[in-house]
């Protein structure tokens, strides 16, 4: 069975409360999706790409799910909803209750218009690499043939 890392997000109270509560209840819903078998700690990290938010809550949960990539997608903005994301606001990388991003889906490449895999943008985000990087730290890219850790050494210090 295939290996998903889904990318938990959050700088915002939901339904469920703070980010961590929000992320504690958004992981018990993944586990309906087929198995977590592995989860990073919760890390805080500084918002990049709009500044002016709050400070993030960041996490990286991998599991083994019997759901294509597409379906699981699909769930993945269904459980986004649920935890009160408004996508109606125009701010790109904006404040938000939950970001659940599909980071991996095994060694699948894809690249359609709703979804890319890998992610287009993990490799340059230390908030994505480095909760992998706890989970994961030998995990390889399929397109750049990196290494997580190799991926997290590359990365500037600022980004
Ligand atoms: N997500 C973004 C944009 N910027 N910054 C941090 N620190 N954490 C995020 O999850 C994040 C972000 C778009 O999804
Ligand atoms: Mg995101
Ligand atoms: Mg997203």
């Amino acid at each position: 069975m295939p290996t998903a890392y889904i990318a938990l997000g959050a700088n915002l109270a939901s339904p469920a409360g703070a980010p961590a509560q929000t992320f504690d209840a958004a992981i018990e819903r993944l586990a309906e999706l087929g198995a977590v078998s592995a989860q990073s700690s919760y890390l805080s990290t500084a918002p990049v790409g709009y500044a002016d938010q709050p400070e993030f809550l960041n996490a990286v949960v991998a599991l083994e799910t019997e759901l294509g990539p597409l379906a699981l997608l699909n769930r993945l903005l269904a459980i986004e909803k649920e935890f009160g994301r408004d996508r109606s606001h125009g701010i790109v990388n904006g404040p938000r209750t939950l970001d659940l991003d599909l980071i991996l889906f095994g060694d699948v490449v894809l690249d359609t218009p709703e979804l890319q895999l890998p992610h287009p943008r993990m490799h340059e985000r230390a908030f994505v690499l480095d909760p992998i990087f706890e989970i994961a730290p030998e995990l390889m890219h399929p397109v750049l043939r990196k290494t997580v850790t190799q991926l997290k050494k590359e990365l500037s210090p600022v980004s």
